[in-house]
């Protein structure tokens, strides 16, 4: 996080840019739509990355799984920027995803870790995130710098659209404090151990998350799924009353991602639905939450930075789980560092 801190979203540092943004200021006010396209974890930050672009840039974003995208004939809109993230740079999906819009004529972005990859070429511009050459299968560090990367950018298109500069110093502080507060959640980690040990032996888990806390919840459940082979599924909050209700039973515990913005309350009586039911909860949250089993305690910061700081502590969730039940954390089955067929 540090490393994409030092750096800054513009075209003065040459140390995070991927040959830069390539955007001018008339060009970047001229932007009307955010289409964000990536596979796996580099889809989920794609997701936070359009609702930090959405709320600091007031600019309509969303996210989409380039797997998806690169088969549905989509329409190219010339006023929408399209933005590819990968960890790899190479997952092959992705890139044909960018081929695709390049074809069409578009203007496509990267947001991509390693330096001189297939995404970083193709793309007409962007930024490296700065994990390191040494990243594992899993992404977990990746994870964490690309939401930091989309924060900057979402910073410098509202900007150059003339958004509050006020906010912009609230989210840069709340940014710098980051790497501080990552420190005292990997702190916890043998809470969190103890915590997997308990729940390792669920027959599947639910994670759940509203608005900022939706995209965490899908990206532990991958993690989940990844590392220790658990059955794990992810709803937005609010979609568990329309059919999945049905799967809570004491044998399915809630993982909940809960922010602590305007919603939640509204996440409360989700907590409450769930009780109903007899499962368990574990929560992630800002303060202890009398609903739940179980409190993951994290700092607060500014509520558009939470789904950076709360997926680590789910992240360490999902390792200790996968150590838990014996599994090879470095060779997860079935995944390759980079997706190429
Ligand atoms: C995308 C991805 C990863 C996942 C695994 C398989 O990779 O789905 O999120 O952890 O490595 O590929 P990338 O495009 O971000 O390199």
């Amino acid at each position: 996080v540090d490393r994409v801190l030092r750096g800054r979203i513009d075209d003065r540092f040459s140390t995070v840019r991927l040959g830069g943004l390539n955007l001018d200021a008339r060009e970047a006010r001229g932007v009307r739509r955010v289409k964000i396209l990536g596979c796996g974890s580099a889809y989920h930050t794609g997701l936070i990355g359009a609702q930090l672009i959405e709320e600091l840039a007031r600019i309509p974003a969303d996210a989409e799984p380039a797997s998806e995208f690169r088969y549905r004939n989509p329409v190219v809109d010339p006023d929408t920027l399209y933005i590819a993230v990968s960890q790899s740079g190479e997952t092959y999906d992705t890139l044909a995803a960018v081929q695709e819009l390049k074809r069409k004529g578009a203007r496509v972005l990267g947001v991509v870790n390693v330096v001189g990859s297939a995404i970083a070429r193709e793309t007409d511009g962007g930024v490296y995130v700065h994990a390191g050459p040494e990243v594992c299968v899993v992404s977990t560090k990746c994870f964490t710098n690309t939401a930091v990367a989309f924060a900057l950018l979402a910073l410098h298109l509202g900007r150059i659209r003339d958004l509050s500069v006020a906010d912009g110093k609230r989210i840069i502080a709340g940014l710098r404090k980051l790497p501080e507060q990552i420190a005292e959640v990997l702190r916890g980690e043998e809470e969190i151990k103890k915590l997997a040990a308990e729940y390792a032996n669920a027959k599947s888990m639910m994670f759940v998350g509203r608005v900022r806390g939706y995209p965490v919840a899908r990206e532990a459940s991958l993690k989940l799924k990844e590392v220790s082979y658990v059955h794990a599924e992810a709803y937005p909050a609010s979609e568990l009353k329309h059919g999945p209700l049905a799967l809570i039973e004491p044998e399915v515990p809630t993982v909940a991602v809960l922010p602590d913005d305007d919603l939640l309350e509204k996440n409360r009586a989700t907590l409450e639905e769930i009780k109903a039911r007899s499962g368990r909860i574990l929560a992630v949250a800002h303060r202890e939450q009398e609903k739940a089993d179980h409190t993951i305690v994290v700092p607060r910061n500014e509520v558009e930075l939470d789904p950076i700081l709360m997926g680590i502590p789910l992240q360490l969730l999902a390792y200790h789980t996968a150590l838990a039940l014996g599994r090879d954390i470095d060779k997860p089955r079935n995944l390759a560092k980079s997706v190429t067929v």
